[in-house]
């Protein structure tokens, strides 16, 4: 069964890294069908990174919401047209199903071949030799689109009268049967969560799918789960160190590659080390990294914070939404996302556009408030600009700076300084 590695939405570096590695480390100590992929759209950041290393980017998706085309039983045949009513009729037979779809010349979908629909046929003794395409064929059939998200669907299926569901693509090209069963059958596919825990956060289906492992720095939020699974957790800078640190205890050696992205998920998570969140061991297995690598941390950090920022490179919109969470906290629903700028003029001279942007966010998302955290990794300060519920801004321990954002001097994490600061306002 196949296995998903996936950071969170919006991801930053750290998540898409350790993806990377963690899917490397679980195929070295045995797991058959493991992909690391990225929630959405691949950062230039991160690009630039596999790049550097020679590696082959992970795969990005937009969901993992289980599909109509992952319960194809490949063990129901076709039957194609222009064989005889008598062979498709023993190809039936030898099924053991009790109808199988049929299909034309032209590949679409002609019908169901059934013998209750065939009757008529037998009792007038009628020519058996004929292609399958001219005999009656069942047509009520409820024939489903390989594209389609299995949950808008599973409840009619189940209730069908149908045992079998003849599945096209949008082409009305016939891909196979779905058999009732499969609706009830647990997804195709496992995940494994890095960087985050908490549902909202993650790739959009993930509540569908069986999280068997999560690896992560942060608050825990994670469900109730039915079985034991594998939950890696500690206080340190990033999601990378925990990686390097389960590669380390069960002795594999990450490669030049590897060991190069996981110092690019440190390196950005902790700032180069500057951010409050870095701990010693953030330090300690970046070194044991830097030797396996051969590069240091500041020239991979260099590397980096060559590419251009999401404020120059992205649309307003697109911009805000690059690295933003959702949170559900006491009884409001908010978003509060962090673009790394080396130029805060720059920041302040968009402001507006930025503000439109996030007030648009705010009603597409029915969001309570929502907060741009704008980072200046390099003095190690940052600005905020807030839009929404009036009174959590007031309740902000931040001052109000000429330039009409909230001040933030010395305060570099969102996670550590930024939220528990929002949390407290809202009580
Ligand atoms: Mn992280």
């Amino acid at each position: 069964m196949k296995t998903y590695v996936c950071g969170h939405r919006n991801p930053d570096t750290d998540s898409i890294m350790s993806a990377y590695a963690l899917a490397d480390l679980r195929r070295r100590t045995g797991m058959a069908d493991v992909e690391a992929i990225c929630a959405g759209r691949l950062p230039e950041k991160a690009k630039w990174v596999f790049d550097h290393f020679g590696a082959e980017p992970v795969r990005a998706k937009r969901d993992v919401y289980v599909r109509v085309r992952h319960l194809i039983d490949r063990s129901v045949p076709m039957i194609d047209a222009d064989i005889s009513l008598v062979d498709a009729l023993r190809k039936l037979e030898a099924s053991g199903e009790s109808s199988l779809p049929v299909r034309g010349r032209d590949g679409s979908f002609a019908g169901m071949l059934s013998p209750a629909k065939l009757l008529n046929l037998f009792l007038s003794r009628g020519d058996l030799t004929i292609p399958v395409g001219r005999a009656p064929l069942h047509h009520c059939a409820q024939v489903l689109i390989d594209s389609d998200p299995v949950h808008d669907i599973r409840v009619a299926a189940v209730k069908s009268s149908h045992n079998h569901f003849p599945v096209v693509d949008e082409n009305g090209k016939l891909m196979g049967t779905v058999l009732k069963r499969a609706f009830a059958e647990e997804p195709p596919f496992r995940m494994i969560l890095v960087d985050h825990n908490e549902t909202d956060q993650g790739i959009p289906g993930l509540e569908e799918v069986p999280v068997v492992e999560v690896v992560d720095h942060h608050r825990i939020a994670f469900a109730a789960t039915r079985e034991p699974i594998r939950y890696t957790a500690d206080v340190v800078g990033s999601t990378c160190t925990l990686v390097a640190r389960m590669f380390r205890a069960v002795g594999e050696r990450p490669t030049r590659a590897t060991a190069g992205i996981l110092i690019a998920g440190i390196v950005s998570d902790t700032l180069l080390f500057q951010s409050p969140t870095t701990t010693d061991a953030d330090r300690s297995l970046c070194s044991w990294l830097e030797k396996l690598c051969g590069e240091s941390a500041e020239s991979i950090m260099e590397g980096m914070s060559s590419i251009a920022s999401p404020l120059t490179s992205l649309s307003p919109d697109d911009a805000i939404a690059s690295d933003a969470k959702t949170y559900n906290e006491a009884g409001r629903k908010f978003m509060l996302a962090q673009i790394e700028e080396t130029h805060m003029a720059f920041f302040h001279r968009h402001k507006d556009e930025l503000s439109a942007a996030i007030d648009r966010a705010i009603k597409a998302n029915a969001l309570d408030f929502f907060a741009l955290m704008v980072t200046d990794p390099v003095r190690g300060n940052s600005e905020l600009l807030f839009r929404g519920l009036e009174s959590v801004r007031r309740a902000l321990p931040y001052r109000k700076g000429p330039n009409g954002t909230l001040v933030m001097p010395g305060v570099l994490s969102r996670k550590k300084q930024l939220l528990p600061e929002v949390i407290a306002a809202l009580s």
